[in-house]
Order: C-alpha cells, then structure tokens, then sequence
C-alpha cells in the first residue's frame, strides 16, 4: 500500500493531467480500505471487543485527495476523527488504527489512552488530538507560525543541553504546509474563526477543510450556519484560497486540494477547501439517524457514497473488471481482518504506567538543577528597561518579572512573548516616536524594542487564540511565553488550557508535549478592582493534571521562579498577584540572568514555634503583619510558609512544620469553599492528624465575587485582622 500511494503521488506532482488507471485504482483501495477498516470496528464494537466506534465512511474521496496533495512527515497534520481515509493515505496502518480500538498498550498513538480515530504520529507529521471540535485549528496556526520561524532562522532550531530544548527534535521545510480539518457543525466554534483570523492576517501556510456531511450529529447545517454554506460566510478573509469541491469524488477532490496546497508552498497565504461529503453511517455507533432523518433523505444520501461511485466509475471506464475488484475486496479484507487478529492479541497497557507522562519525565522542575542558590555578585545588570538602574537598588516584581524575560530571549532564540497589548507599539514607525506601551502592567516594556516584532508582537483580543497557538508553537519545540491581560479573561482559554495544553503529553502517551508559559496577573485589593479585575481561582488550574501553577509573592521569587517556568518542560501557569506587582516591600535587587528557584520549595518567611501558617501570593505580606502583631501584643511565634508553587507544592515543608508547631493555618485570598486551602488541609488532617493539638483552620474570602466599593472590597478580601484573630482563636483551642 505504502508504494501504491506513494507511486500515485509522485506522478500527481507531475501536473494537472488526468490520474491513471492505476492511481484511481490505489485510490478506491485506500477509500475501500477505510471502509472496511470501518466495518471492522463496527463489528468488534458489537461484539464487545472494542469500546466505541465511530467512522469516517462517506468522508473517504476527500480524505485520500488530501493526503495525495501533501507530503507525509514533511507537512503537518491536525485533522479530526472522520480522517480516517487521509491518516491511511499518509502510511497510517490497519493495525495502527486497531490497536487503537482495543486500547492496546502497542496503540501508537496513545498506548491505550484515547478513542479510536485518535490519531497521531510523529514521524508523519500527525499531531495528536482530542475529542474537542475545532480547538485544533488553533494548533495549526501556532504551528505554521513556528515553521515559518525556523525556516527564517534555523539557528533557533540548534538543540542545547540542560533545558527543555534537549528534548525537542526540531525539523522544519521553507515551504511546509499544516493541514487541519473539521466538520461543517464544527466551525461555529470560536476557535474557527479565531483560526481564520491569525492565518488570514499573518498569511500563513494553513490548508483549512470543512468536510460537510450537513449533519453535526442530529443537527442540520442550516442550523449551525447561517445560509446553510460556510463557504459563503468566509468568502471575504484575505489572502486566502478558496475552494468548494464534491467531496465524494476522490479526483476533483484531489485537483481541489493540488491547487489549494500550492498556494500554500508558494507563501501566497492559507487555503480553504469546503468539501461537500456525505455520511454513510450514523454519526457513531451510539447514534440512530433514523431518529432524525427521514428515510428518502438517507437513500439520496446513500447514491452520493463515494465508495459506491467510485467502484461504479472503475467498472464503467473499463479500468478493473467485477472479478478485479472482487480480488481486491478480498485482499483488503484480508489485510483488514489479520490487523485485527493482531491487535486483540496484543499486549494490554500497564495499570502501573498510567501516570507517566502527566508530566515530563526528561526534566523535573523540582530538581537541584534549579536551585541556583544565591542570587550572583551585586553590579551586574540586566539589560533592557528593568536593567537600567544598577542592580545593588532594589527592584520591584514588575521589573525583576521585565529583567527575567529579557534575561530569557536573549539566552533562547526560540522564546516569543506575545498577548494583548504586550508589544511595544505593533505599528513598527510610531516607535521613533513613542515610547511603547508593553503591557498594560508595562511588564513586557521594552521587549519588542530589543527582540523585534517577529517575537514580541500583539495577538488578537481572543484568549483561546494565544494559548491554542501557543500549543502550537510549542510542540514543534518553540518555547512561547504568552500572556493573559487577567485572570479573569482566562475563562475563554479555558478550554485550550484544560483540553489541550495540559493534556497532550499524556493523551499521545509522551509523544508530543508543548512546555508554554502562561503570565496571568490575578488578584484583588486594588481599591476599585471589582468583580472583573480582582478574581482568585488558582485552585481550578491546580486541579488539572500536566499544569504546573506558580505563584510569587515577592520580586526575587519571581525572577528566579520566572526562570524555572521558562527553562522547564510542562506548560506553567504562572500567576503574577498584581498588588504585589509595584510593592516596596517585596523588592529585591536583580539577582542575575541565571537566578532560578526549583518548583515545590516553600520559603520559611518567618520561623516560629506555635502555630503554622501556610499562605502564598498577597496574604504573604497580610499574614507577616498579623504574625508580627500576635508575638509583640500576645507573644504567639508563628511560622510563615510561602508555599510559591502551588502545584507540585512543598509537602516536606509542611509535614516538618506542623510537626513542629502542632496548629495550623492555611490562608489564601481566594473563596474558601472548594479553595486551594481544603486539598492541603485535607491532606494534612489525613496524613500529619497524630501531630496536631487543634483543628486545622482556613482563610479564605467570603463565598463572593469582589465588589467594586472599598468597604465590600475589605469585608469580602481577608485582611491582617482576620488572620489576627484566627491565630488568636486556634492558639486558644
Ligand atoms: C467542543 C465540543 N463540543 C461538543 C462535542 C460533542 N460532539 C462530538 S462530534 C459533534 C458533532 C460534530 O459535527 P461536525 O463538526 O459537523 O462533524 P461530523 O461529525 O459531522 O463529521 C459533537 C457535537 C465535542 N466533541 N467537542
Ligand atoms: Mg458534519
């Protein structure tokens, strides 16, 4: 099969003439192969060998067009579940695909992990996907971005040692093309249009495909689009080429995508093919479209089966007789059913080994590796903004956070910063002029000026745009620092960040990986902050596994810790608590470019004797005030932990506290209820109960948003009196 396809393709490169017999009839045993690959799981699923089933019949002319206008493990691949067809027509296997199906611990793509028709494969080029409609086009975006970046500068793609870019093979082709495809219900999601937006404005080398089988389950076409045609709807995004073919003819299929991947390679911008299909079958096997499409429409569909007209077409033009496609029939089914036989015999994956790859197994961010120790001899400065100043003054976290990201990109060309409004003016000419904005924290003040625009630029004001390009970037081994404006517009990369960036290690079973860095200022007591400028939530981000989630409390914590998240090989979270951003207390002077501080190492901010209390982020200062009043008006010693990493977080810090102190206090600015503070307090009821003389107590902000008045501000936020009084009330017990 793999020299069928690879004959065919070689003389469709030739040009526009017709295909050969021979070509059409490697083409009907790809389509056919899928379908029969189909069946299969149709029939295992029924008998309970496989767990679910869903296919790609009806969608194969389109698939195998595709895969025969592009270069397998050349170009890049982010297609969705109907994609059977392409994935066999770019050396995908039966037996890959089964295995899949069983759940196999030999599943190439996700050792058991995923569904079947979750495809992926490095050598093909094929990212890893989920099961979320159309968050991948985002990927694909962020992925031409990255290979259009290396191919202007290759030096970039030099690996080194002792960072995450030891682990990150890079390849890269000038005229690389990424294909991704969805269904037509799929492109009312967001990230279609957030897709289109970036690939249209930056031109890149993206081949978007609808296929549309007018269905998205249950849902009909005209009901997910308006006018009932995407085609229509798209038809004004420059630069792109567009293309609405017969999806269920393979030839013009193929001549449609020939011509939209050309315009790819020749730099011209991205191509967009609406390809019309058809669904042969329901849409899983846990669907009945009886329930919901009347008879005579599904027996029109059936006449448009491309199986069907393809067999009829090579019969009618004389190219293969009954008793050739018979034989055919037979060796496919042959090649389908020994893939079969295989993958039940094949080995089950390890309950032990289900944890691996939640993160990294090349670099532990908690390891000594990190612990630089001391900041490096006063007098040395860092360039840039933050640099300035001469590095004995004390710096504030807004400028040591500016000083580490300068630090950062001109250690690693791979680094790009980009976010809402963190470039310094995106309009290169006004910067003779002006002095730049950089964020509007100024945060990232002075990057663009020193690094240019290709890597420190303005993204469009979309969230799941930054961090699903952000994806995209980082697995082909770039390292993006991006930024969310606040924390509480992270809500639309929700999905990216939970679905995606957190899970693609695990769910491709340690192939693919994408280490972002992700800065959210969050946080409150901001005098008129309010509701959607002062929110907490870090304990929904602690609670996905494969995010790290940092959180200084201070200006060198948060150099060193900044650094770490860089350097590390897991996607960081890295919370930047806003109030702390320009506080004269937590300055700290410029501790040199390699000042880094290991993940899940508390700092002992104040030791004591009678009570623990573990805090992070702006209750650090609020608790240091509180303690100190509790030793001078009621000599209580406590000792402060500022936990910094909140996942992993320093359980040997804790244990060895409370073991000391016999009380403790956990206290954060977020909710109480279902806040970061219940997990260690659990934890430390559970495993710590025979040291301690008291309950364990918590602090956390009323169960409400924060209000815009000062007075609701202060009584919803916990202030250094709460904190007072709740070591007062447990040294009391
Ligand atoms: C974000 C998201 N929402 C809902 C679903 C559940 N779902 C799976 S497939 C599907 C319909 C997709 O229709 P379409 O994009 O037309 O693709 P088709 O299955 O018809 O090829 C839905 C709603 C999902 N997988 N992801
Ligand atoms: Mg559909």
């Amino acid at each position: 099969m793999e020299l069928a396809i690879s004959s065919a393709r070689e003389s469709v490169s030739e040009g526009s003439g017709s295909l050969s017999p021979r070509q059409l009839v490697e083409i009907y045993r790809l389509m056919l192969l899928s379908r029969r690959v189909d069946d299969r799981e149709i029939l295992l699923k029924r008998q309970q060998k496989i767990y679910f089933q869903i296919s790609g019949a009806g969608h194969e002319a389109l698939g195998v067009g595709a895969a025969l206008a592009m270069r397998p493990g050349y170009d890049w691949f982010f297609p969705y579940y109907r994609d059977r067809a392409l994935a066999l027509a770019l050396g995908y296997t039966p037996a890959d695909m089964m295995l899949q199906a069983v759940g196999a611990a030999t599943d190439p793509a996700s050792g058991g992990r995923q569904m079947p028709t979750h495809w992926g494969s490095r050598s093909l080029n094929i990212v890893s996907l989920s099961s979320s409609t159309s968050t991948q086009l985002l990927h694909a975006v962020g992925c031409a971005e990255a290979g259009r970046y290396f191919s202007l500068h290759p030096e970039a793609a030099a690996e080194t040692v002792s960072d995450y870019r030891a682990f990150r093979d890079v390849t890269f082709h000038g005229d690389e093309v990424v294909y991704a495809s969805v269904g037509e219900g799929s492109t009312s999601q967001g990230e279609f249009w957030e897709a289109l937006n970036t690939a249209s404005n930056k031109k890149l080398p993206v081949l978007f495909c609808v296929e549309d089988n007018g269905y998205a389950i249950s849902t009909p076409v005209e009901v997910s689009t308006p006018g009932g045609n995407i085609s229509r709807l798209v038809a004004n995004f420059p630069n792109f080429f567009f293309v609405e073919v017969d999806g269920t003819d393979p030839e013009a299929s193929f001549r449609a995508f020939q011509a939209a991947v050309a315009h790819c390679r020749a730099g011209l911008g991205p191509a967009f093919v609406h390809g019309h299909c058809m669904r042969a079958y329901s849409h899983s096997l846990s669907d009945d479209d009886r329930l919901y499409r009347p008879q005579a429409e599904r027996d029109a569909d059936q006449l448009r089966d491309p199986l069907v007209k393809m067999r009829a077409r090579l019969l009618r033009e004389g190219i293969l007789t009954e008793d050739e496609l018979a034989a055919q029939e037979q060796s496919v089914e042959q090649e389908v059913s020994d893939a079969a036989d295989r993958a039940l015999e094949a080995p089950l994956p390890k309950v032990e080994d289900v944890t691996l790859h939640v993160y990294s197994e090349d670099l532990d961010p908690t390891s000594s590796a990190f612990a630089t120790e001391q900041p490096s001899a006063p007098g040395s400065v860092s360039g840039g903004k933050a640099g300035r100043a001469p590095s004995v003054e004390p710096r504030t976290m807004a400028d040591l956070i500016n000083a580490c990201l300068h630090d950062e990109m001109r250690r690693d060309p791979r680094i790009v910063v980009y976010g809402q409004d963190v470039a310094d003016a995106s309009r290169e000419a006004a910067l003779a002029e002006v002095k730049g904005k950089g964020g509007v924290f100024k945060l990232t003040a002075g990057l663009q000026t020193e690094f240019g625009s290709e890597r420190v630029f303005n993204s469009p004001l979309a969230e799941a745009n930054i961090v699903g390009r952000a994806i995209g970037y980082a697995l082909r081994g770039m390292k993006p620092v991006v930024e969310i404006q606040f924390f509480d517009y992270i809500w639309p990369a929700m999905h990216q960040i939970h679905n995606e960036l957190s899970l693609l290690r695990w769910r491709s079973n340690g192939q693919w990986a994408c280490p972002v860095v992700i800065r959210v200022p969050i946080g409150g007591y901001l005098t008129g902050g309010s509701i959607y400028h002062s929110q907490s939530g870090e304990s929904l981000f602690t609670h996905i596994p494969g995010l790290r989630v940092v959180m200084p409390s201070n200006a060198l914590d948060a150099n060193g810790l900044l650094r770490t998240a860089i350097r590390c090989d897991d996607p960081v979270l890295f919370l930047e608590h806003k109030r702390l951003y320009r506080e004269t207390h937590d300055r700290a002077p410029y501790p040199g470019p390699d000042f880094a501080i290991p993940f899940g190492k508390a700092r002992i901010v104040r030791p004591g004797v009678d009570i623990t209390l573990i805090t992070y982020g702006a209750l650090v200062p609020r608790s240091l005030q509180a303690a100190e009043r509790a030793k001078r008006e009621h000599n209580i010693d406590v000792e402060i932990l500022d936990l910094r990493s909140l996942n992993p977080y320093d359980w040997e810090a804790i244990a060895a506290s409370v073991r000391k102190t016999s009380r403790v206090i956990v206290a954060h600015e977020d909710m109480l209820s279902w806040g970061y503070g219940a997990e260690i307090a659990a934890r430390i009821a559970d495993e710590l109960f025979d040291s301690l003389d008291a309950p364990v107590r918590r602090i956390g902000s009323l169960d409400t948003f924060v209000a815009y008045q000062p007075i609701l501000e202060d009584a919803i936020l916990p202030q250094p009196d709460t904190i007072l009084k709740a070591i007062l009330d447990l040294k009391a017990y």
